[in-house]
């Protein structure tokens, strides 16, 4: 019952960023994150300080989550943002400037920063070499 009632929470939330998306609100990020997930809401604080507004959604079922959104399984991080809007993906600890180059090219559908790299924002500090690929494996941004 309670397993159900999570799937639908989960499904309501995508629902609702769907029909938000022509909103017109730009630079919106909805993030899933298991609630004790303690760099991830390192992450969700590095998005805001650099001007995103997120809406972060608890849940322990980040497997579903990542699947509904077809992240690929071997890029896969700890937490998942969808950009309202454009309904991108950001999976993991990706830099908000990696973030602002995602905005600025509709034709990528989702970039990762995969594993929990510690040279990555909310697991430390940004050395110029934390790689973020797109959905197909390939170099996005060095950051
Ligand atoms: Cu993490």
């Amino acid at each position: 019952m309670e397993f159900s009632l999570k799937r639908l929470l989960i499904a309501a939330a995508l629902a609702a960023m769907t029909s938000l998306a022509h909103a017109g609100a730009a630079h919106v990020i909805t993030v899933f994150q298991d609630p004790n997930c303690g760099c991830c809401t390192g992450w969700v604080d590095h998005m805001r300080e650099s001007g995103f507004e997120v809406n972060a959604i608890k849940t322990t079922d980040m497997a579903l989550v990542k699947q509904k959104l077809g992240v690929p399984v071997s890029l896969s991080s700890c937490h998942t943002g969808v950009v309202q809007g454009t309904g991108q993906i950001i999976e993991g600890h990706v830099p908000a400037s990696a973030v602002n180059k995602l905005l600025a090219d509709a034709s990528v559908r989702g970039v990762a920063a995969p594993g929990m790299p510690l040279n990555a924002p909310g697991m430390g500090e940004l050395d110029g070499t934390l790689v973020t690929v797109d959905f197909s494996g390939r170099p996005f941004s060095k950051d």
